[in-house]
C-alpha cells in the first residue's frame, strides 16, 4: 500500500535565499507512516494546485515571523526577521489545501500562519506585550528535546482524542509570538498555564491542527507528541 505524500513547508533563509527543513520533520512524519516531500518556495498559482492534488496532507513548518501586514499591524520593535516569499507561498498553499478539503497539520510558526489566514491576528512578541503573574519561557533556555512547560488539552477536541487521558500534557517552547486573537471557526485547544494559546483546531474540518510547540522534537520520548504524527498520517490516508 502506498504511504500518504506529505508535503511540508520549508525553511528561508533570507540571507541567501536558501531553503531548508530540519530533518527530525522528516523523520517523524516517516516513522508515523507517512512519505515526506519538502516542497519548493517558488511555486505559483498553477504549481501550488498541482503539488495540492498530489499530496494527500500539508505539514506548514516552524519558521520565522509571520510579515504583521498580514493582520493588519505595523512592524513593532520586538517583531523578529520575516520572509515575505515564504508568506506568500503559505498563504497561498494554505487557501488552495482547505479548498481541497486535505488534513493540515501546523507547527509552531505553522499555527500562527493558519490563524492569521484565516483572519485571526497574533502577539508580536509574547514578553513585550503580554503581562503575567505566571511567567513562562516560551522561548526555553534548554535544549528542545526537553519539555519545559505544560499545555491543558480542551475536552472533547481533536488533540484531546490524541492525547487520549492525559489532560496536561508536557510541552517544549520556542517561539516568542503566540495566537491572539483566534480566526472565525478556529476553536482553542490546548492553553499554557499562563492562558496563551498553544494549540488550535477547526471542527467541521477533516483534520486541521496547530500546536505551538515542536513535538518533531519530542516524538522520540513523548507518545502524544508521536501521536500527533501518527493521527495526521492516519487522516491522510482516507
Ligand atoms: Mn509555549
Amino acid at each position: 500500500m502506498n504511504k500518504p505524500v506529505i508535503g511540508i513547508t520549508p525553511s528561508h533563509n533570507t540571507e541567501n535565499d536558501d531553503i531548508s527543513l530540519r530533518p527530525t520533520y522528516l523523520r517523524a512524519i516517516a516513522a508515523a507512516g507517512g512519505l515526506p516531500v519538502v516542497l519548493p518556495l517558488e511555486a505559483g498559482s498553477e504549481d501550488l494546485r498541482q503539488l495540492t492534488a498530489l499530496c494527500d496532507g500539508f505539514l506548514f513548518s516552524g519558521g520565522p515571523d509571520p510579515h504583521a501586514f498580514l493582520f493588519g499591524e505595523e512592524t513593532q520593535v520586538h517583531c523578529g526577521n520575516v520572509s515575505p516569499a515564504r508568506d506568500r507561498m503559505e498563504m497561498e498553499l494554505l487557501t488552495q489545501v482547505m479548498e481541497a478539503g486535505k488534513p493540515i497539520l501546523g507547527i509552531c510558526r505553522g499555527i500562527q500562519l493558519i490563524n492569521v489566514a484565516l483572519g485571526g491576528d497574533i502577539y508580536q512578541d509574547i514578553p513585550s506585550q503580554t503581562e503575567s503573574l505566571f511567567p513562562i519561557a516560551h522561548s526555553q533556555p534548554f535544549s528542545y528535546a526537553y519539555p519545559s512547560h505544560h499545555v491543558s488539552v480542551a475536552e472533547g477536541s481533536l488533540l484531546s482524542g490524541i492525547t487520549g487521558d492525559a489532560s496536561f500534557i508536557e510541552v517544549n517552547s520556542m517561539h516568542h509570538q503566540a495566537v491572539r486573537t483566534t480566526a472565525p471557526g478556529l476553536i482553542p485547544c490546548g492553553f499554557a498555564p499562563d492562558g496563551l494559546i498553544e494549540a488550535l483546531e477547526k471542527p467541521d474540518y477533516p483534520f486541521l491542527l496547530g500546536v505551538q510547540w515542536h513535538p518533531e522534537y519530542l516524538w522520540k520520548t513523548h507518545g502524544e507528541a508521536a501521536e500527533i504524527f501518527r493521527q495526521f498520517v492516519k487522516a491522510c490516508r482516507k
